[in-house]
């Protein structure tokens, strides 16, 4: 693909943002399409055949546990077998340096595995000193004590954790192929059943994860809109609300969206061209001024 030309007041805009820490990625399901994860609305984007609206739903694990868990399994396993792209890289080596916050919509975990990968490649060294024994295998949550702000609001929750339906227990639950064709698992302390820890249709966002997102929104000078339809609410909000704020917003993504005709700029190409072109693959040494 031809080097994407960038109008020149753009690459202004966003390298002033990142120097001072005021850039928001906000993405979606695209931003993973070139890591082989199916989006929900695009052409592939049906799951296993099923459509996410009729699985996604508390109604729907209510009425057929199974074939819901399933359906997460399948997609656990499909997500295991994928890697963080460029996009996702850039965005987290910029996280790194301080530049940007992301928040997703994503509950592929992707984001996550591309900060384990740079932060990997610069072993360990991301400006948080480990405290002795401290394990940084598997960065805290946002919402966990200590989570670090180049952690990802994860406004969907995760794929790769569990809720119970009874006690309300929420924790990691990595992929394991012999889950693979088992019914959903039962809770070790009480015995109900867990179900996946993401926020279906017709379920509250964690107030916490959205407030933080709407007030980095809020406060960024730009915010990416990455691959997604913004059809999704509240989550949709989240760039409408930069703008609101006098803030920047560019679009990238290959088909136009609701979104579209309010943003400042659109770049109509794929997430793993344009994210790295736009931003720099690598944080070149940039004055690092404090954030606001
Ligand atoms: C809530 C987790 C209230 C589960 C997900 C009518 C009108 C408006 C709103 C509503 C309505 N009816 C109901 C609602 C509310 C509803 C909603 O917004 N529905 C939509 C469908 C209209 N929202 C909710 O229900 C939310 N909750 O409102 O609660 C409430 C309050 C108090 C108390 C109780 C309740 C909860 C929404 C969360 C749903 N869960 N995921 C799971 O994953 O299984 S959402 C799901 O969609 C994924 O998280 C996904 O990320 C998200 C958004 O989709 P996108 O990411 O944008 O993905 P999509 O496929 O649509 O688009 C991909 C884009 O990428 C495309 O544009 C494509 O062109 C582009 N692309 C493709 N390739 C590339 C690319 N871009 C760049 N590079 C590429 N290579
Ligand atoms: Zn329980």
């Amino acid at each position: 693909m031809a080097a994407l030309q960038l109008p020149e007041d753009l690459r202004v805009r966003v390298r002033e943002a990142l120097a001072h820490g005021r850039l928001l990625a906000f993405t979606g399901a695209g931003i993973s399409a070139e890591s082989g994860v199916p989006t929900f609305r695009g052409p592939e984007g049906l799951w296993k055949n099923r459509r996410p609206e009729d699985l996604a739903t508390p109604e729907a694990f209510r009425r057929d546990p199974e074939a819901v868990w399933e359906w997460y399994s399948w997609r656990r396993e499909r997500v295991t077998r994928c890697r963080p792209n460029e996009a996702h890289l850039a965005l987290a080596r910029w996280a790194l340096a301080g530049g940007l916050r992301v928040v997703t919509q994503n509950v592929d975990g992707l984001h996550d595995r591309a900060l384990g990968l740079i932060r990997e490649e610069s072993g360990g060294l991301d400006g948080r000193e480990e405290a002795p024994g401290e394990s940084t295998a598997r960065p805290p949550l946002p919402w966990e004590p200590g989570a670090s702000l180049e952690d990802p609001v994860r406004l969907h929750g995760s794929l790769f954790r569990t809720r119970c339906t009874g006690c309300n227990v929420e924790e990691a639950y990595p992929y394991d192929e012999e889950e693979a064709g088992s019914p959903p698992p039962a809770c070790p302390r009480c015995g109900a059943l867990l179900r996946p820890a993401v926020v279906w249709f017709g379920e509250a966002l964690r107030p916490s994860d959205i407030e933080r997102s709407l007030e980095w929104a809020s406060e960024a000078a730009v915010t990416l809109s990455i691959g997604t339809s913004a059809l999704v609410f509240p989550a949709s909000q989240v760039p409408l609300t930069t703008l609101a704020h006098g803030g920047t917003v560019i679009e990238i993504n290959p088909t136009e969206t609701p979104l579209s005709g309010r943003a400042d700029f659109r770049l109509g190409a794929p997430a793993a061209t344009a994210v790295p072109a736009l931003l720099g693959s690598h944080p070149n040494p940039l004055p690092r001024l404090d954030r606001p």
